[in-house]
């Protein structure tokens, strides 16, 4: 009931701030903050207050002593002031503002409690990562003029009351494929800080496939600076030096990501192969590839050298990753014989363990035996054939956990009509309800509910070049796929979050970032 009343309300509210998404007319200022109900993902518990708090030209930052409460202070403030104009200073004295505070309680590692009214803005949170994203959720409530890099002219309301809010998973990760083309440091940052404001907590790298490899490795420097030479339609490519990973890891770590590098093997190892002939079962290295073609690749796995070769990656893998995990690809290995692969994964499944890292692999993996404590990704389809899925279900019964990555739900690359420009299409045409509308507790028969580890949203980029084109095929996918990775099952409400979701488009606008326009979605209009 109580639930009911705000949704309405917030309707009202939405029609009467009247936000303009075409550019056309200057939209009226919004006269009445946001309400939590357009908090995207939907937050647990959302309990409206009567009188809103009003950031001001004197409102501070108030953090506690902690280095990582004024990390996330810093960049609060770094977020509101080009659009209020106000010096918001960080500080660790005074009373009233808006106050991160670290403090024992009921939020688990991410989450976090907001309480506001006219005397200020407080976030609490056992952990920083809670502070992080309470501190998203703030930015949500603020008009979407916040996000502009230009002075705004206010107020800058935030809706009075308490939020009380946990996610659902510990996973829920996006994929970005910088192999089938290359993408620059910046051009990931910038993809983080957008996965950041909905609260993505996993940035899946897929590092190297058969059209480029795009990590130094000292050892083996052939695979960056020949294997990496080029891209899927011939490009010039690129590849990370080992600087440049260190400086995605540092940029997503600030945004409480945690990358996830991928090696794929040992199928989509073309680059690799055409880098090293002695990779190759025939001792002939292939040429470099640049079309879009599958499963024509394969590490040889009778030969030790492979190992080595392995042994030597993963090293220098693991070493410039302090995340817990390192994905072994696994998927699509249909030049790899069924004994070949088996004997593969038991060999290299060991040497990840070893360098102290976690196996992540496409749930083709658990046709081999998942090692202790390994996770299955899981990217069939809603069809995908019931011996399949029961495979996939059992090793999770005997303890792989699963991340759900359904390309017919979540592949962001898939388009979202015929007509879609980008994208593919070889799972289905995906529109914006359709990712959003599923329940990942209840997806895999067999699974139990304590398997699923969350969900990831994976952006292969065969058709995708530019930071914008990667906007126009996340958005507004995207954030569907955060709110069924944070949000309780029972705010599950496609009627609810399309409004929601729709009261996103103005801040998209104010960040930048291309969009497409679902039919589905009731955007505002001037
Ligand atoms: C399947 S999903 C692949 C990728 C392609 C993608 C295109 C998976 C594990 N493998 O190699 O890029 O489809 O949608």
């Amino acid at each position: 009931m109580k639930h009911r009343t705000l949704r309405l309300l917030g309707s009202l509210l939405l029609v009467a701030t009247g936000v303009s998404v075409t550019g056309a007319a200057p939209a009226p200022r919004p006269t009445a903050p946001t309400p939590f109900d357009h908090v995207v993902p939907a937050p647990a518990h959302a309990a409206p207050g009567e009188h809103p708090y009003r950031i001001t030209r004197g409102t501070q930052i108030r953090v506690d002593g902690s280095r990582e409460a004024r990390r996330v202070g810093e960049y609060l403030a770094g977020l509101l002031r080009p659009s209020t104009g106000y010096r918001l200073p960080v500080t660790d004295r005074g009373a009233g503002g808006i106050r991160l505070r670290l403090h024992q309680g009921p939020f688990g590692a991410e989450g976090y409690r907001l309480d506001s009214g006219p005397a200020g803005v407080t976030i609490t949170a056992a952990a920083p990562a809670g502070l992080f994203h309470g501190v998203q959720t703030l930015r949500q409530l603020l008009p979407a003029a916040v996000e502009k890099d230009s002075v705004q002219p206010g107020p800058w309301l935030v809706a009075g009351g308490t939020l009380q809010d946990t996610p659902r998973y510990g996973w829920r990760g996006a994929m970005l494929d910088v192999s089938r083309h290359f993408f620059t440091v910046e051009q990931v940052k910038r993809y983080i800080d957008q996965l950041a404001l909905y609260k993505i907590n996993k940035l899946h790298l897929h590092l190297s496939d058969d059209q480029g490899w795009r990590i130094a490795i000292d050892s083996w420097p052939r695979l960056a600076t020949y294997g990496g030479s080029t891209q899927v339609g011939g490009g010039p490519g690129g590849h990370y030096t080992k600087a440049d990973y260190r400086e995605i890891v540092r940029y997503a770590s600030s945004r409480y990501l945690e990358v996830v590098p991928e090696i794929d093997m040992p199928g989509h190892t073309n680059a690799a192969l055409a880098s090293y002939a002695d990779l190759n079962c025939d001792g002939v290295a292939p040429p470099l590839y640049t079309g879009t073609a599958v499963g024509f690749s394969s590490l040889c796995a009778g030969k030790e050298i492979t190992y080595d070769f392995v042994d030597d990656v993963i090293r220098e893998l693991a070493a410039l990753t302090p995340g817990r995990y390192l994905h072994i690809g696994g998927d699509e290995a249909h030049s790899t014989s069924h004994e070949d692969y088996v004997a593969f994964m038991e060999r290299v499944q060991p040497i990840v363990a070893r360098y102290g890292k976690t196996v992540v692999g496409w749930h083709q993996l658990t046709g081999a035996t998942p090692a202790e404590g390994a996770l299955a990704q899981y990217w069939g389809l809603d069809g995908t054939g019931a011996q399949e899925k029961e495979r996939v279900a059992a090793a999770a019964r005997n303890g792989t956990g699963i991340v759900l990555s359904p390309a017919d739900r979540v592949y962001l690359d898939m388009k979202y009509t015929a007509d879609t420009p980008l994208g593919l299409s070889w799972a289905g045409l995906v529109e914006v309800r359709r990712s959003y509308d599923w329940d990942p507790a209840a997806y895999l028969p067999g699974a139990p509910a304590s398997a699923i580890r969350g969900v990831e949203a994976p952006l292969w980029s065969e058709t995708l070049t530019r930071s914008d084109e990667i906007e126009y095929m996340a958005f507004p996918r995207l954030p569907g796929v955060a709110e069924l990775g944070w949000s309780p099952a029972s705010t599950h409400d496609w009627d609810a979050y399309k409004v929601r979701l729709a009261a996103q488009a103005g801040r998209w606008e104010a960040l930048g970032i291309d969009f497409y326009r679902s039919p589905q979605v009731p955007w505002p209009t001037a």
